[in-house]
């Protein structure tokens, strides 16, 4: 298990859809401790706190397709430049929202660090819709259209380049609940997908080892893991803002996070729609921090 810096950035948003509360999730994250479960495997963590993010709701223009967008540019333009920061110093970025909106801001500030960054997408939806496509208008249903360079173009051009992500770099696992633009998108992008189908045909085992085959032929040179926490059955993460039944369960979830970790290939991760208010007890965060803990090598014997 080789140490780690791991510098971690908090975002505590709910501008990405309408459920408040899931701007707690940072703290939730900290208050399951992450940061003494980080250190008991011997990475030094440095802990940067969280982005500034306002918490004054209602603006002034209300584009329904683009539900706070100005908020979400603002967002995301700082988060981008912390991660890119980040980076330049040789550590490790582990950000933790908010909600998925918060990608846009994360990939944006990959991106660049990197000629060929892998993205793997753990999450129940695509997160795939635009302006044109979005049954919500919430732009947590649109970050990987973003970061492929389709969607609002302040968006797609934050930190002034596109795309973040190769569209055939990016494999989305878990997936049970995707939209008609979506599915099309899928198609037409050449986005490898693993939907509980496939999860339950051929094992999470045969799953991550073809996912990380894949990202190996085509030679990425970083891998980000974009983990929302609905990938998983709402049993074990009830608190998210869009439960979808029939998810990943517990151990496959701890199996996809020591494959990753076994690959040596991860640069960057972000735990995601982590809502305290509609969890019970804590659990959702309590999950987040046992899934980092193996991610980062964590080992029982
Ligand atoms: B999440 C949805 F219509 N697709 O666009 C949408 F089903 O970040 C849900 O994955 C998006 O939690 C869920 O609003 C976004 C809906
Ligand atoms: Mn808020
Ligand atoms: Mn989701
Ligand atoms: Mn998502």
């Amino acid at each position: 298990m080789n140490k780690q810096q791991v510098s971690i950035i908090g975002v505590p948003t709910d501008y990405g859809q309408t459920r408040r509360g899931v701007d707690m999730g940072p703290s939730a994250i900290r208050y399951a401790g992450v940061v003494e479960r980080l250190e008991a495997i011997g990475h030094e963590v440095h802990d940067q706190g969280d982005i500034l993010v306002s918490q004054k709701h209602g603006s002034k223009e209300v584009d329904k397709q683009l539900l706070n967008l100005e908020e979400v540019i603002d967002i995301s333009t700082t988060l981008a430049n912390q991660v890119h920061e980040v980076l330049e110093q040789k550590k490790f970025p582990l950000v933790f929202g908010g909600d998925h909106s918060i990608a846009i801001g994360t990939l944006a500030g990959l991106g660049e660090h990197f000629q060929n960054l892998g993205v793997i997408w753990f999450d129940a939806h695509a997160d795939l819709n635009t302006p044109e496509t979005t049954p919500s208008g919430n732009i947590h249903g649109m970050p990987l259209a973003v970061s492929i360079g389709l969607g609002h173009e302040r968006l797609v051009q934050i930190r002034n380049y596109a795309p973040k992500v190769k569209p055939e770099n990016v494999i989305i696992i878990g997936a049970r609940s995707v939209d008609p633009g979506e599915r099309e998108l899928i198609r037409q992008q050449g986005i490898k997908v693993y939907t509980m189908h496939e999860i339950d045909r051929l094992g999470m085992t045969r799953v991550m080892e073809d996912a990380i085959a894949y990202l190996q032929e085509r030679k990425v040179d970083g891998l980000h893991l974009s983990l929302d926490l609905d990938g998983l059955d709402p049993l074990y993460t009830p608190g998210v803002g869009t439960p979808v039944p029939g998810g990943i369960s517990y151990r496959e979830s701890h199996l996809a996070m020591e494959m990753l970790q076994e690959s040596g290939m991860l640069t960057s991760a972000e735990f995601v729609e982590v809502n305290p208010i509609l969890d019970e007890k804590n659990k959702t965060a309590d999950v987040a921090v046992a899934l980092i803990g193996s991610l980062f090598g964590e080992t029982l014997v």
